[in-house]
């Protein structure tokens, strides 16, 4: 250890308690030289006749947060010996004192430690699922041990993450500590155990795993009911096999088990792309030029404008963060029925068991519906969430602008529109920024922060700030048509009508994006939110512009009053009260017809070609906006794809995507198509780049970003 270095592990006694302390911020992870601290702090406790009994801890905010999930897929040396190995093999009452988080990793120290105490906000988990392993510290023996194969299960293949409160009722965790002073009430615990003996080690416990006897089919129920979403990936399968020998071969031989599929994991092509998905999510949070301590306002209370889907729902995710929201509508009938639209939504969270009456109430006890500007002047933030027009919202702002106090932050839900525009109606255009929902907005994580020509930096923190605080994935972008997420998804949706203009079938596109991994495919989502949505806006397109060709087809739908589940049919056709997609082949019919009308020259598509054509036309319009600097990076995208399209996670995102099939092959297919097609095609000078020198897209950024 260099001069003036901490150590990672530090060793103190206290009246023969020896606290172990481990200080590897910012969250204790299990780095190099990390293990080996341990291991020399629980041998010299051992060794020395002074120390009756241990304390484990982690210093800062947390006990140890796992693995060191960058040292994944990198040559390291193994431990001298395994922690719990020593843990075992130990002769005096070691106690886990946790607060913080205690996951992967740690969480498995702390179950082959003898005891597990706990502050009531410390939450454990085992999360290796989440980045395509398996707990490989023994936690897939001991935790059936503690709490029960289903149970541990339950919480080994969701991966989720358990509050202390409910790890004690499990069995996880022994006792519950106050939390003013931490090392304090662990020393006096582990004082009060000192001479119990036999000491308990987990691994011993034989008695909760009787419970397979009564529900032996709880291994094959658990792989049906992930069936769906773990499709296309091994791990959560994996898990289930380590806990399945738990309760069938003796600790060790379980052990070896999960020890061979760790290392069948550790390095599968879901583990890597699940690895990049968990470092992008937390790059995406960093904004080059803002300082990471620039001051930013406080936003203890919000407004939204617009009591419509959006607004409740953006009123819902801020409430549920626990800000008091003023929610504003001119109309006394729209509010009521906005009120009534989240009261719905939290009931139906209520009776699934994801939230409980008492939440409920508490969230919609801070949703006050209000019907004046004035009444929302003092508030810290306002977000607008009015009908996606421009005279709508500039009339909006200029309100906001005369209303709201100095202070008071402009944010703006447009999906599209230009932020500058908006801003230019107020007085304080370095005030306003967008910050651009998901549907269902109470629901989906990725919040994009645009940035305008004039929004200041302390706005643009404050933003992406806001969207941390209420639990979503802030994602910068630029001022531009659609900013950055749309905008690489408007070509997927392009290329989606014209093939089927082509001669591909709705079903067949929809299979091949279910095949990839997404929860549904595309022509089903399009049925689900209304074949009407984007009509008007077409047909306002195709006035302005005799040149715009639409989407004819799609069209000839909505006149025929097909517009989706809301009317019984669209793409697909659907039985009553059931969301079912069955092919109809009325739409074949009105396919052939509009073809023949319009001249369109129908073919037959191979799945593959499907996929290309979809996600290539993204690649390529993503690699566009980072060349013109409206995100600050490849991965960014991949972050607002993965949380925001419903990208299947296990691919890593689409530009992490297309890196497996190699920048050049992306590149030659599209110059193709380019050819082919025309304009639309044109190959991105970035992605020409790429190809060109063998990168890789997932690492591009965008052109110093605007
Ligand atoms: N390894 C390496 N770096 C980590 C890390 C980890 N396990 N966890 C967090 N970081 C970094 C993160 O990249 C960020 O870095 C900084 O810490 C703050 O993180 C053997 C094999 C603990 C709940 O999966 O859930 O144990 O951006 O922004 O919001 O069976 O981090 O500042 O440079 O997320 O306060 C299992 C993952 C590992 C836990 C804190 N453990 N981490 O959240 O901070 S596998 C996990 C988290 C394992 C064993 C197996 C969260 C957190 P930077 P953050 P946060």
């Amino acid at each position: 250890m260099a001069d003036g270095e901490k150590p990672l592990v530090r060793f103190g006694l206290e009246d023969g308690v020896g606290v172990i302390t481990i200080d590897n911020p910012p969250v204790n992870a299990l780095g190099p030289g990390v293990r080996d601290g341990i291991v020399e702090a629980l041998e010299k406790a051992e060794a020395d006749a002074g120390v009756y009994a241990m304390v484990m801890i982690g210093a800062g905010r947390s006990f140890i947060a796992g693995a060191d999930i960058r040292q994944f897929g990198k040559p390291r040396a193994l431990p001298k010996r395994p922690i719990n190995d020593v843990l075992d093999g130990g002769t005096k009452p070691v106690v886990a004192a946790i607060h913080g988080y205690a996951l992967g990793g740690g969480l498995e120290i702390a179950l082959a430690c003898h005891y597990r105490i706990a502050v009531p906000d410390a939450k454990v988990g085992l999360p290796e699922v989440l980045i395509g392993i398996l707990p490989g510290g023994g936690g897939t023996q001991r935790l059936p041990r503690l709490i029960g194969p289903k149970a541990a299960m339950e919480m080994i293949v969701s991966g989720r993450y358990v509050p202390a409160v409910e790890a004690k009722k499990l069995g996880i965790i022994d006792a519950m500590v106050e939390g003013r002073d931490v090392r304090k009430e662990a020393i006096a615990y582990a004082r009060s155990v000192a001479d119990r003996r036999p000491l308990p080690r987990v691994r011993d416990k034989a008695d909760r795993l009787a419970e397979v006897e009564a529900d032996p089919g709880m291994f094959d129920a658990m792989r049906k009911s992930i069936a769906r979403k773990a499709r296309n990936q091994k791990a959560p399968y994996h898990c289930i096999a380590c806990i399945e020998a738990a309760v069938s071969q003796p600790f060790d031989e379980g052990l070896k088990l999960e020890r061979e599929l760790f290392a069948e994991l550790e390095n599968s092509d879901e583990a890597k792309a699940l690895r990049y998905a968990f470092f992008a999510e937390r790059e995406v949070a960093k904004v080059p030029w803002l300082p990471k301590d620039l001051p930013l306002p406080e936003v203890k209370t919000a407004a939204v404008v617009g009591a419509g889907t959006m607004g409740g729902g953006i009123a819902m995710s801020l409430a549920d963060a626990g800000l008091p929201v003023k929610l504003l509508d001119a109309s006394p009938e729209v509010l009521e029925r906005g009120l009534a639209r989240i009261r719905n939504n939290y009931a139906v969270s209520v009776s699934r068991g994801s939230l409980t009456q008492q939440e409920m109430d508490e969230r919609m006890t801070r949703i006050e519906p209000v019907e004046t500007y004035e009444a929302i002047a003092d508030c810290d933030v306002v977000i607008e969430a009015v009908f996606e027009q421009m005279p709508v919202k500039k009339e909006v702002f200029a309100k906001l602008d005369a209303a709201m106090k100095p202070s008071a932050l402009l944010f703006t839900n447009t999906s599209a529109l230009d932020i500058d525009e908006i801003a230019s109606v107020t007085k304080r255009p370095e005030a306003v920024a967008g910050t651009h929902f998901f549907v269902p907005a109470n629901v989906m994580k990725t919040f994009e922060v645009v940035n305008g020509a004039r929004t200041s930096p302390v706005t643009l923190g404050a933003a992406m700030k806001l969207g941390r605080d209420i639990g979503k994935i802030s994602a910068y972008a630029g001022n531009c048509d659609g900013f950055a997420a749309n905008r690489s998804r408007i070509p997927f949706n392009l290329e989606q009508g014209l093939m089927v203009e082509e001669g591909a079938l709705p079903e067949q596109i929809d299979k091949v994006m279910v095949d990839f991994g997404y929860p549904a495919g595309p022509f089903t989502v399009n049925d689900m939110s209304g074949l009407d949505i984007s009509y008007d806006t077409r047909k306002r397109r195709a006035a302005a512009d005799p040149n715009y060709r639409g989407l004819p087809i799609t069209d000839r739908l909505v006149e025929m009053g097909r517009l989706g589940q809301k009317t019984g049919k669209g793409w697909y056709r659907y039985e009553e009260g059931d969301r079912t997609p069955i092919v109809d082949p009325e739409v074949h019919r009105v396919i052939k017809d509009v073809a023949q009308e319009r001249g369109f020259q129908q073919r037959t598509f191979t799945d593959d070609e499907i996929l290309r054509r979809l996600l290539f036309s993204s690649v390529n319009e993503a690699c566009k906006i980072l060349e013109e600097g409206k995100a600050l990076r490849a991965s960014d995208v991949d972050v607002m794809w993965l949380n925001g399209f419903g990208f299947p996670r296990y691919r890593g995102g689409l530009m992490y995507w297309a890196d497996q099939i190699g920048a050049r092959e992306v590149y030659n297919q599209i110059a193709i198509w380019h050819q082919r097609y025309g304009a639309r095609w044109r190959p991105s000078t970035f992605l020409q780049e790429v190809a060109e020198r063998g990168g890789l897209l997932r690492e591009l950024k965008g052109r110093s970003a605007t």
